[in-house]
């Protein structure tokens, strides 16, 4: 049996970020790592390699590069989970004891909910930018498109990065301008939600760019099949199940339904109803085990699940579990900050933050409801040089700082 003062399950942008923070902290042999995948990958890009503005291969490191040298990391699936024993199964059959547990293991893709999307996708015309597989494809079916309807879909679920669903619809406009296609096209953003973005702010300057460029939105619109073979996508009106739309498709790109992984939904005494860990939304210690912390997409915390918010919980829970560790309490709060980078093309960004319950919470002293070329160079080069030296090393908690700094001390 193995022992570790920390285990941290799940080495993505959390797992990772609090991994390299607590190995520093307690040296080596004393945290681990329980992650199967062999390459980490920047997901963000995946909006931008679907617009062809970035490949695939840049937006993946070897995992071994990422994790911290000092940790021992163990190349497996976590199983099951024993709280009441401090303990975690491996898809080896392994069991890990911690003294701490960081859950980290992000949101689930559930690519078999929609009926024939699985299949679809490795048919012509339907992509998605939600896997490092079908990403690239987007930006082939742009090139390949030639005339009809572009359909973009958000699902009936939480999903990670709320905002990436319609950032690659207004790429694919701006794409279709470019190339002289945009007058055979009709682009439609068909979405469960009854609203195009959830902060009122960020929604209106959204429904300005929609109108200016001519995109048909159909709210509670939601996917239910894919039929490849005639190219149609059938949806349902989520207020009227009764009435069922086919469309035919030239380009269809689709957001999949997610939820938390079912290792979690299989444990109730680490969860809330809906199987995500279930967290004190200001701490991120556990509600029933105070040794046990979440951070991220597969945490309860109810805010926008990006890397953004990720970055912010990371400073948060870094203070809290070493006060927890060092025999002290939780003092530190999250305040629910998140960042949606909303790309409307190749090169104009409305940079969206806020914090729980749709607060705008904003770092630059000008309006970021509006269209800029700033936040998109931020957004395309700046980010990932962040993301890669600074986060997953445990030293980016978010902007925070600067934005006290910008607002004289007189933000949040
Ligand atoms: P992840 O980074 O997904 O990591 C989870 C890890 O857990 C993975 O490595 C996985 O292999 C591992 N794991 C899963 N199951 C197990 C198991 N059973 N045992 C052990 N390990 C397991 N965020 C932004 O801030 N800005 C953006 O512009 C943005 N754009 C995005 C665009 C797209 C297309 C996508 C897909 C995401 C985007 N995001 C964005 C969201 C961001 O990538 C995620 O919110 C962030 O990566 C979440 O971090 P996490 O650590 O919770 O999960
Ligand atoms: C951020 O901190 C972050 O995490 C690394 C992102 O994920 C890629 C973001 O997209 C954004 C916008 C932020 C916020 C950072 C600043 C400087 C506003």
């Amino acid at each position: 049996m193995l022992r570790y003062k920390l285990v941290v399950v799940g080495g993505g942008s959390g797992g990772c970020s609090v991994a390299a923070k607590f190995t520093r902290k307690l040296g080596k042999g004393q945290v681990a790592v329980i992650e199967p995948a062999e390459k980490h990958y920047y997901q963000p890009m995946w909006t931008m390699v679907g617009g062809g503005m970035k490949t695939v291969e840049q937006s993946a490191r070897p995992m071994k590069d990422v994790l911290p040298a000092q940790a021992d990391w163990i190349r497996e699936r976590a199983v099951a989970f024993d709280p009441k024993s401090n303990k975690v199964t491996t898809s080896s059959g392994d069991e890990v004891t911690y003294e701490y547990l960081v859950v980290a293991m992000g949101i689930q893709i559930n690519w078999d909910a929609i009926k024939g999307l699985k299949e679809a996708l490795d048919t012509p015309g339907v992509c998605s930018n939600y896997s490092p597989k079908y990403a690239p494809k987007t930006f082939e079916e742009l090139k390949a498109f030639r005339e009809g309807n572009a359909i973009f879909t958000f699902p009936n679920t939480p999903i990670k990065c709320p905002g990436a669903p319609q950032k690659i619809l207004y790429i694919a406009d701006q794409y279709l301008r470019k190339t002289g296609k945009r007058d055979k096209a009709t682009l439609i953003y068909n979405t469960s939600l009854p609203v195009l973005f959830g902060v009122k702010k960020y929604a209106e300057s959204l429904w300005k760019v929609v109108e200016d460029r001519g995109i048909v939105v159909n709210n509670r619109r939601c996917l239910t099949e894919v039929r490849p073979d005639t190219r149609e996508a059938v949806f349902v009106d989520l207020d009227r199940p009764e009435q069922q739309f086919i469309d035919k498709y030239e380009l269809l790109h689709v957001t999949p339904n997610m939820s938390a992984p079912d290792v979690l939904k299989a444990c109730p005494a680490l969860t809330d109803a809906a199987g995500y860990v279930d967290v004190d939304k200001h701490t991120l210690q556990h509600n029933r085990h105070p040794n046990v912390f979440a951070i991220g997409d597969c945490s309860s915390v109810p805010t926008s699940k990006t890397a953004a918010a990720v970055a912010a919980e990371c400073g948060v829970l870094g203070k809290n579990l070493w006060s927890v560790m060092s025999g002290g309490q939780c003092t530190a709060s999250y305040d629910g900050y998140t960042s949606c980078p909303l790309v409307t093309g190749y090169s104009k960004c409305i940079l969206a933050e806020f914090k729980f319950d749709g607060v705008p919470l904003e770092t630059f002293p000008i309006d970021q409801g509006k269209e800029r070329w700033a936040p998109f160079v931020m957004k395309k080069e700046l980010m990932p040089f962040l993301y890669w030296q600074l986060m997953l090393k445990g030293y980016w908690n978010g902007p925070k700082v600067i934005r006290k700094a910008l607002h004289l001390g007189l933000s949040d």
